[in-house]
């Protein structure tokens, strides 16, 4: 049987072909008795399921290091992973696999083989993965969509996400926006003016503009979360966990149970099952140390008015 690093690897190798590059050592080869400082024999898991997604492996944005961190923290029984795993388009462009990120998915195999039930959900990013709907690789199950039962009998459709993405412009405005940005944008339209000013030209309202933006981005957002929601009601499920669009959130629309892990380049969450059935939505708070974690739903929308 392919491993899932001839896989990776096969699809990595071909992806710098085609790019004319030479194809680089892949470094994806995994020595089995590396040791992640976990004692051996299986993990005694603290959660039920756990849920990451958008971790973007192999882009300088992907958070590895404290993703890693955060596993160590949070074995669990099943471990969901919600698309955007491997970034396939990044890659593709520019290969960039620092061993963090090979760290990370040592760790998810380490983690397969001490008997956690891993499945892997792929995303737009890595959707190279969707042709293998219903194979495991190393001890990963991959599926194009699961279904992911609460102790407490829930039915959540587990699902990346992306194939409601009407309009994927709107994501990558939400990918670089957040709180900070807008302010500093806000800040930098004064600067703007008074030059354009001195420069005899009339003014321009970036903020309008970026308001314009931000506004038309929340309404994506709004209507991301409401037209998954309405589909897994429409399936019969009573809940959703999705990723996609970088937004951890946990509500429930027109009674349907909305849950979006967030992601591992800015938002730093996970959602966790705990034992009992009861689902949280975790902010991993950096360098956070174990029980020290910022408290969940701490993310505000940018300011808005008019
Ligand atoms: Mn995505």
């Amino acid at each position: 049987m392919r491993s899932a690093f001839d896989l990776m690897g096969g699809w990595a190798a071909r992806a710098s072909l085609r790019e004319g590059t030479p194809a680089a050592p892949v470094p994806l080869a995994i020595d089995a008795d590396a040791d992640d400082g976990t004692p051996d024999g299986p993990e005694r898991a603290r959660y039920r399921a756990v849920f990451i997604s958008d971790l973007h492996l192999g882009t300088a944005g992907c958070q590895a290091v404290e993703l890693l961190e955060f596993l160590k923290q949070h074995p669990s029984e099943t471990l969901y992973l919600v698309g955007d795993i491997i970034d396939g388009w990044q890659l593709r462009r520019k290969w960039f696999w620092p061993q963090a990120h090979n760290d990370v998915v040592q760790k998810l195999l380490r983690r397969s083989r001490k008997g956690c039930r891993v499945v892997f959900v792929p995303g737009n990013h890595d959707e190279f993965a969707r042709q293998f709907d219903g194979h495991h690789f190393g001890g990963i199950e991959v599926a194009n969509e699961a279904v992911h039962v609460t102790a407490d009998g829930r039915r959540l459709w587990v699902v990346h996400g992306d194939h409601f993405d009407g309009v994927i412009q709107c994501a990558k405005w939400l990918a670089y926006l957040g709180d900070n940005a807008y302010e500093f944008l806000l800040r930098m339209n004064r600067h703007l003016n008074s030059l354009r000013a001195r420069m005899g030209l009339p003014y321009w309202s970036l903020s309008q503009y970026l308001k314009h933006k931000v506004k038309k981005a929340l309404n994506y957002v709004m209507d991301f979360e409401r037209a998954v929601a309405a589909e897994a009601r429409s399936r019969g499920y009573q809940g959703v966990v999705c990723g996609h669009i970088h937004r951890p959130e946990m509500r429930t629309i027109d009674g349907t149970l909305y849950c979006n892990d967030g992601d591992w380049v800015e938002s730093l969450s996970a959602l966790v099952e705990h034992l009992d059935g009861r689902l949280e939505l975790v902010h991993w708070a950096p360098g956070a140390l174990p029980g020290l974690l910022a408290p969940a739903g701490a993310q505000g929308l940018p300011e808005m008015s008019a």
